[in-house]
């Protein structure tokens, strides 16, 4: 086979490379993760594959391990062993709920995020802000879904809402989505080369939409719980699968928690942070000092106060996370001074 034709076969499953491995070696794209393995697929083919022994060292952070939208570099063998992840184009984490920080990897090399909110119970813009913060790290673009677009005929007020507290500019989309006329807005983000993982709470309706765009009923899906809608944690793996309109599509298990990991930026709120430069005194702690900007807004409703709070509350977060990510890597570093993770390096930290 030559060269050209790998390169043709990556291309269907979203590889934007050029240069191929080493002699010897296979290219081919993490699709799931099990217990007992990884699956992969190198555009003509599904096949197993184990973690070569560096991998599992105790000393290894977890993010560096093969993830779900990787592309790998394996060993022929009875099973095929990854020896290498390629450098990531984009990468959306979280970090893991419970004490101990650890960041965990949702997927690796995806064009956009596609967060997904059903428009019945639901129906939280605090919970769709938290996503859209995890995405900014992640160098992907968001887009905002909410389905179950046929339940109800009051849609036009919630997406005005949402609409005014989202930056102007994100792409918000309604649909139902288990109506393939409905979900076919979503096929400029799904074209060939394009890689998408689908996020949001478990019910939100994920698999349901990836099954319309696929054409088939290859994810199980399960009823939400009439009282509150949520849902039953149908799906338990993350899955990469090709699409008929030439992309790829990452349906995840939904998320019970969405810490932040402490990279995030929250331009998300960069109107707010403006508004608060605008307070007469510079260090204004934004209660009821006089001549404050954000009170003032508060009180003219230009703010929601339900923003707000979500701002607060994931600013804090944000800070906490950073730094126990800053005494971490300190840690790593046996105990010199850390540098910031996007930060410029000091010359007195170089190795
Ligand atoms: N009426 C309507 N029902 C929907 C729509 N999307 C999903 N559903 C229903 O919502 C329920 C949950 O859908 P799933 O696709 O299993 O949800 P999920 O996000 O994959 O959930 P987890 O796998 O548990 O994370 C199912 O009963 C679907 O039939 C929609 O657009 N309209
Ligand atoms: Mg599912
Ligand atoms: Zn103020």
């Amino acid at each position: 086979m030559t060269d050209a034709h790998i390169i043709e076969r990556l291309r269907r499953i979203g590889w934007r490379g050029d240069a191929l491995p080493a002699e010897g070696r296979q290219l081919a794209r993490v699709v799931a993760q099990h217990r007992a393995g990884y699956e992969l697929h190198d555009g003509e083919h599904l096949f197993g594959a184990q973690p070569a022994g560096h991998f599992l060292k105790r000393s290894l952070d977890p993010a560096e391990r093969p993830a779900v939208g990787d592309f790998v570099e394996i060993e022929p063998g009875k099973p095929p062993h990854i020896v290498k992840v390629q450098a990531r184009r984009t990468v959306l984490s979280r970090a893991a709920a419970g004490e101990r920080y650890e960041r965990q990897i949702i997927a690796t090399n995806i064009d956009y995020v596609l967060v997904l909110t059903g428009l019945d119970g639901d129906f939280n813009p605090s919970r769709i802000e938290r996503y859209l913060s995890l995405t900014e790290g992640s160098g992907a673009q968001p887009v905002v879904l909410l389905s179950k677009l046929d339940t109800r005929d009051d849609v036009d007020a919630l997406l005005a809402t949402l609409r005014g507290r989202l930056p102007p500019g994100t792409p918000i989309h309604a649909i139902n989505g288990k109506e393939p006329a409905s979900v076919a807005v979503l096929l400029p983000y799904l074209q060939p080369g394009d890689s998408a993982v689908l996020v949001g709470s478990s019910g939100a309706g994920k698999s349901t939409l990836t099954n319309t765009l696929l054409g088939t009923e290859r994810m199980a899906t399960g009823a939400v719980r009439n009282h509150d809608s949520r849902g039953r944690h149908t799906t338990t793996y993350r899955a990469l699968l090709q699409l008929p309109s030439g992309g790829c599509l990452i349906d995840t298990p939904g998320m019970r928690e969405l810490k932040l990991t402490g990279e995030e930026n929250l331009d998300l709120f960069a109107d707010i942070d403006a508004l608060a430069e605008q307070c007469r005194f510079a260090d204004c702690g934004h209660g009821s000092e006089p001549g404050c900007a954000v009170q003032a807004a508060l009180d003219s409703g230009e703010l929601s106060a339900e923003r707000w709070r979500n701002y607060l509350k994931l600013r804090d977060e944000r800070e906490e996370q950073a730094s126990t990510l800053e005494a971490k890597l300190r840690r790593q570093r046996g105990g010199r001074p850390a540098t910031k993770p996007h930060g410029h390096r000091h010359s007195r930290d170089r190795e």
